[in-house]
């Protein structure tokens, strides 16, 4: 086991978006001698009501653009890490429009990084497993840290791009980083253009699902908790320079997972909308955690899928508030796109 590392003044950028406030929830009710800064753009993906009701002498919110550089001269001094979370995050947004993906997703990253050069703190950079590319249906290979890079969308891209820089920052100026790479989160405050939110919510609203392609494509479902424990153990545990790829075995094909909504919201399974499919779709991602879980001893907790689901249902169906000011715009943009 390596030496462990006590952050105890942290900035999380992103942490009003849905992996970014979830981890903010975790630090506060699992890290009690951690002052969380939050810094967040507030774009369409950002609610500070994700973060609302935590104690104020705990969390703060500064609301900003991780690419504006006075600020993080004045924000950074005097914090010793940041996480980095904000993103731009949604494929399809990046097939629309990919320009703000470049903007945000690599020279916000830049930004970062030029910062934690300056002021000599911890870095750790939030990835996705999406910057491998996809596997074939019938592979029985999984993504390891060894895969080589070949990302598909211009969100993935970007993503690949940034993991590229921090390697680079990282042995060229000595920054002391980790990055994370992991599969696709579930749970509260996922904004309802995502795949399950958005299924979840339509059923309510007696609007029919709507898979794209032949709903065959495979994710691999981990809690966002799940996620949250482990980029605090990568932090904490990992050894400087390393990646770690974070996944909790959740291979499900959507047309399953979509089946499975329907039946727990007491709907028929097949009653569902094709829809066109996403340009340039991944067919499958899987993760083999092994690194993670024996070199730095991370397990996940939520391990059974369909409580987990349950509970994000039950989470939508109890928090309309937060979720209905942005459906029906969300719900316009896939009607323009034929989705
Ligand atoms: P999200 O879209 O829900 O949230 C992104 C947050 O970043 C929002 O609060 C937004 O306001 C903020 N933001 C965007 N641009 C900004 C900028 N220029 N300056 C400051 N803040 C800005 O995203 P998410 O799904 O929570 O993803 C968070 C991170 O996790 C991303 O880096 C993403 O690539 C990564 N990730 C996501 C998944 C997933 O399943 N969603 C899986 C693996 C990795
Ligand atoms: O309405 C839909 N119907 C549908 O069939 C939507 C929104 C999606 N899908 C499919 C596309 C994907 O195969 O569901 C799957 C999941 O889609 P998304 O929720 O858009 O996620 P994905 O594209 O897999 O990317 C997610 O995981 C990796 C996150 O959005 C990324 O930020 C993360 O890096």
């Amino acid at each position: 086991m390596s030496e462990i590392y006590e952050p105890h003044n942290i900035i999380v950028t992103g942490g009003c978006g849905f992996i970014g406030s979830n981890f903010v929830h975790y630090v506060v009710n699992n890290h009690p001698g951690v002052h969380v800064t939050v810094l967040d753009k507030l774009t369409y993906a950002g609610n500070p009501d994700n973060i609302a009701g935590l104690p104020s002498d705990r969390v703060e919110l500064v609301v900003g653009d991780i690419c504006d550089t006075d600020l993080l001269n004045k924000l950074v001094p005097g914090h010793d890490a940041i996480i980095h979370y904000a993103a731009e995050s949604h494929n399809d947004n990046s097939i629309a429009d990919p320009r703000p993906f470049l903007k945000t997703n690599v020279e916000g990253t830049f930004c970062l990084l030029e910062a934690v050069r300056k002021y000599g703190i911890r870095y750790h950079h939030v990835s996705t497993d999406e910057v491998y590319g996809d596997l074939a249906l019938d592979d029985p290979a999984k993504f390891t840290e060894s895969t080589p890079y070949k990302p598909s969308s211009p969100y993935s891209s970007t993503k690949a791009a940034s993991d590229m820089l921090v390697r680079a920052w990282t042995r060229t100026y000595g920054l002391r980083t980790t990055i994370s790479n992991c599969s696709n989160n579930y749970g509260p405050y996922q904004h309802v253009e995502k795949f399950i939110p958005r299924q979840i919510t339509n059923i309510i609203d007696g609007v029919r699902p709507k898979l794209y392609g032949t709903g065959e494509n495979v994710r691999d479902w981990i809690h966002t908790e799940d996620h949250s424990s482990a980029v605090w153990t990568i932090l904490t545990r990992g050894h400087i320079g390393e990646t770690y790829l974070i996944g909790a075995d959740g291979e499900k094909n959507n047309i399953t997972v979509l089946r499975m909504i329907l039946e727990m919201m007491g709907q028929s399974p097949d009653d569902f909308d094709w829809v066109r499919d996403r340009p340039g779709h991944d067919r499958r991602y899987a993760i083999d955690s092994t690194k993670l879980q024996t070199q730095l001893g991370w397990r996940p907790t939520h391990t059974n899928f369909a409580e987990g689901l349950e509970k994000t249902i039950e989470w939508y169906r109890n928090n309309e508030s937060w979720w209905r000011p942005v459906k029906v715009a969300t719900e316009a943009r896939y009607k323009a796109q034929g989705q």
